[in-house]
């Protein structure tokens, strides 16, 4: 049975195919067309390792009949957990090649997440690495199991996975990539509730995006592409990303983090021209680059997004780092808004860009609903040919963020301009955005909640130099005692990713409430910036 989402209404679809922009190819289509027009050249540097548009599509056709010998099927799905590795790809484009949806977890998360997505989808497949800490041994799987009785697959990377790349073997007629209106994969939401969301992409939507990023972006085959994100996130995986560089046939060159002085080599070693990054690992490049500057000689566009990048910085850019910027504002969930290659200054370094596409319609409006007029702040609203139409499994939690047009409500306050550039100037979700990272508040206070000497809980954003925001969890507690220490243990024994875990922990008597007796997380806030502007 195919993999269940809220699907486009079908007039939409016809408007998306009658505009080229769903194709109804899968996105293994790319690989296929590169091996075609150019088998020898290189897709991705990993490392030492060299590895060409033939050989990931050999490994990745390896891995796939593989799994097709022990039985996984279309439409199954699998869990995902590898670092910024080749194999990270080679594994996607094998379940591409089979019809099987994964679900790509960040490496930094752990248990708690990992347990969230294995629930949500219910994988028969568990692709992972020896080297994370949760898979040293079996434990982790063993609870996967029983979270997920049909998971009796797994591949272990630093173990068993190397072998099923390098097994020659031919995928048997009949098997092949799900339809392109099915789900390709699922993204994450950075989510601003109890439980991570996860956001079904199709072949149709997702590869759309992916087309249009790499024309706005000119990417082409002399691209060499620095991913040093985490490359399941949206930003670097699709706007363009690495499968925007795959289609246009360039290179990846993947680095474990965005810190400076490896990338700089990096950069130097593989003469990137262009890499994408979230606001404070530019602010370290910008620290690291004075003398460095023949490293960079290559660099042509350095891509920032992900969370608010402030103009003072942007303006470094090009005079530090000796590259155009290009301000990235987007989201798993669909809409990507780009400044343009030939925008001006005032335009690059302002706004965080217009959106891609011309099937993206964009709705800026007041609490009631309403438009309100160019140059006032509004509520975003969204939906287009790549902007997903609802959470898997989530019929209550997408009640609340789609209007009755289908239109998805990001959470985001923006400004929009006379030409539909956005400024975003703020957010309505009770969401963390700690440096790009998101944190659903509500997951967070749930968990602390779970204490038995934690009354109330409210996690809220504090202002933060070099991440922009960082998290502050404020505890009411019940009885004596309770101390930070605890509570941060506490949560790291549940298993919460480390970015997650409150920054800092304010134990008070009270929390403030509104007029409705809700807490009153705007106080806190200013309590907050009051603090840290004294
Ligand atoms: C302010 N806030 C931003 C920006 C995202 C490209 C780039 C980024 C993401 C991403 C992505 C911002 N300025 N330039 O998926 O394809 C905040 C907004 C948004 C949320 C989405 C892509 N760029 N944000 O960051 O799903 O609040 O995607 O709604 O992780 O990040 O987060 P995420």
């Amino acid at each position: 049975m195919s993999i269940a989402f809220t699907p486009w209404p079908r007039a939409l679809a016809a408007r998306y195919r009658a505009a080229g922009w769903w194709t109804d190819l899968p996105m293994t289509e790319m690989l296929q067309r590169q091996c075609r027009e150019r088998p020898h050249a290189p897709a991705i540097l990993c490392g030492e390792r060299e590895i060409s548009y033939a050989e990931l599509d050999r490994q990745s056709t390896n891995l796939a009949a593989w799994l097709h010998r022990q039985g996984l099927r279309r439409h199954d799905t699998a869990l995902v957990q590898l670092p910024n590795v080749a194999e990270f790809y080679i594994a996607l484009f094998a379940l591409f090649k089979l019809g099987v949806a994964p679900v790509n977890a960040l490496f930094s998360h752990q248990k708690l997440e990992l347990s969230s997505y294995a629930k949500q989808i219910q994988p028969k497949l568990l692709i992972a690495d020896r080297q994370h800490q949760l898979f040293g041994d079996d434990a982790m799987l063993d609870e996967l199991r029983a979270i997920s009785p049909e998971l009796n697959l797994h591949l272990f990377a630093h173990d068993t996975l190397e072998a099923a790349l390098q097994n020659d073997a031919e995928l048997p007629a009949g098997a092949g990539p799900s339809d392109a209106a099915e789900v390709a994969f699922f993204q994450l939401s950075g989510g601003s509730t109890g439980t991570p969301k996860l956001i079904p992409r199709t072949h149709n939507d997702y590869f759309y995006s992916v087309r249009r990023s790499a024309e706005i972006c000119a990417l082409g085959p002399h691209t060499r592409f620095l991913c040093a994100l985490p490359a399941p996130h949206n930003f670097p995986l699709s706007s363009p990303g690495a499968l925007g560089v795959f289609h246009a046939g360039g290179a990846v060159a993947l680095a474990p983090s965005p810190e400076p002085l490896a990338c700089f080599e990096l950069i130097e070693k593989h003469q990137v021209n262009i890499a994408a990054l979230v606001p404070p690992a530019v602010a370290l490049w910008l620290q690291a680059a004075p003398g460095r500057e023949a490293q960079l000689q290559s660099l042509r566009l350095l891509q920032v997004g992900g969370a608010s990048f402030a103009e003072s910085m942007a303006r470094q850019v090009p005079a530090v780092l000796g590259c155009k910027l290009q301000q990235v504002f987007g989201m798993a969930e669909g809409l990507v808004n780009y400044t343009r290659l030939d925008d001006g200054d005032d335009i690059v370094f302002g706004c965080q860009g217009r959106p891609m596409s011309d099937g993206d319609e964009v709705k800026v409006v007041d609490e009631a609903g309403h438009a309100v007029p160019v140059g006032t702040p509004g509520m975003l609203a969204t939906r287009g040919p790549y902007t997903f139409r609802g959470y898997y499994q989530a019929p209550e939690h997408n009640a609340r963020v789609f209007d009755n047009e289908g239109f998805y409500y990001s959470g985001d306050m923006v400004v929009a301009d006379e030409n539909g550039y956005l400024r975003v100037v703020g957010r309505v979700k009770d969401q963390i955005n700690r440096g790009g990272e998101k944190i659903a508040a509500e997951e967070i206070e749930h968990l602390l909640l779970q204490h038995p000497q934690v009354a109330q809980a409210a996690l809220v954003a504090m202002p933060d130099s070099m991440l922009g925001e960082k998290s502050c969890a404020f505890i009411v507690p019940r009885g004596d005692g309770l101390r930070a220490v605890a509570l941060r243990r506490f949560l790291r024994e549940i298993g919460v990713a480390d970015y997650k875990l409150p920054d800092r922990f304010e134990l008070t008597p009270a929390l403030p409430l509104t007029h409705v007796g809700k807490i009153d997380k705007q106080t806190l806030r200013a309590q907050l910036a009051a603090a840290a502007g004294a």
